[in-house]
């Protein structure tokens, strides 16, 4: 019975434990995390973002960028903590090439986390296979940490942490997300106060998804029909009408009457006498 209800030997998972990840990648207690797969694109998939839909509970509304609830200084110490809740034996540095754990930032839309990693590695990543996800044997529930050290001199009110671990025999990885801000005084910024540009929303992580923006307006209806008419306005017309067709009629007539008048008869002009003078021989 014990046997049926464990899992297969074949699966392997943690989760990020501190600092507390993302609302949408905070685990409930017992929660083993989610593996995405397939293993051979595990940086393709930690590169592009924190899993996205793929990667949450799926009663879990959240997904994407968050407002960071912490803040560090550039150059400072944290110590991220996981925990493995499923251990696999076959994946440590020491039995599969390509395991292990990577911590990376990322810090804006133009650069990745790639390029900011602060321990381990993916395959492709100079430092694979330098952190071990759990020492060999560890049972479940052990938790493991790493101390990272933040690049100096570089700052960001919206900084994605993420921790994410390759496993080659498990085929796949797991990824969590931490929203952070790095700042000179180390206190959160007031967000109420950033540009539209760097609010919550608009934060555009390459990769990452975020809330998507309100959808254009419906487009515009073509122009309604005049409103009807009422029984007033319609008795109203046709009397207008009535009247306009009996002043045309009238017209008419009088008009017909003044072509067909009586002519008076030209008086002929009275004939102009003649007198005939008799010859003067
Ligand atoms: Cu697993």
């Amino acid at each position: 019975m014990l046997a049926l209800l464990a899992p297969p030997t074949a699966l392997a998972h943690a989760v990020l434990v501190a600092p507390a990840p993302r609302i949408g990648l905070q685990r409930a207690a017992g929660d083993d995390g989610i593996k995405l797969t397939p293993f051979a694109q595990a940086a393709a998939i930690a590169n592009d973002g924190c899993g996205g839909l793929r990667n949450r509970l799926p009663d879990d509304a959240h997904v994407g960028v968050e407002q960071p609830l912490v803040a560090y200084t550039p150059g400072s110490v944290l110590s991220v903590q996981w925990k493995l809740t499923i251990p696999h034996p076959n994946d440590h540095l020491a039995t599969a090439q390509g395991t292990g754990v990577r911590i990376a930032l990322h810090y804006d839309a133009g650069d990745s986390f790639a390029q900011n990693v602060l321990a381990g590695g993916l395959l492709g990543d100079a430092g694979v296979g330098t952190l071990d996800a759990a020492p060999e044997d560890s049972p479940a529930g052990t938790q493991v940490g790493a101390s990272v050290t933040l690049p100096s001199g570089k700052l960001c009110n919206y900084c994605t942490l993420q921790w994410a671990w390759a496993a080659e025999n498990d085929g796949g990885v797991y990824v969590s997300c931490v929203d952070v801000a790095i700042t000179s005084d180390g206190v959160l910024p007031n967000y109420a106060l950033l540009p539209l540009e760097e609010s919550h929303w608009r934060k555009k992580l390459a990769g990452v998804p975020f809330p998507a923006p309100a959808p254009p307006p419906p487009p515009a209806l073509p122009p309604s029909p005049p409103p009807a008419l009422n029984d007033a306005e319609i008795g109203l017309i046709a009397g207008l009408g009535a009247l306009g067709l009996l002043l045309a009629c009238g017209a008419a007539v009088c008009v017909a009457v003044w072509l067909v008048r009586p002519k008076p008869v030209p008086r002929r002009a009275a004939p102009v006498p003649v007198f005939y003078a008799p010859a003067n021989t």
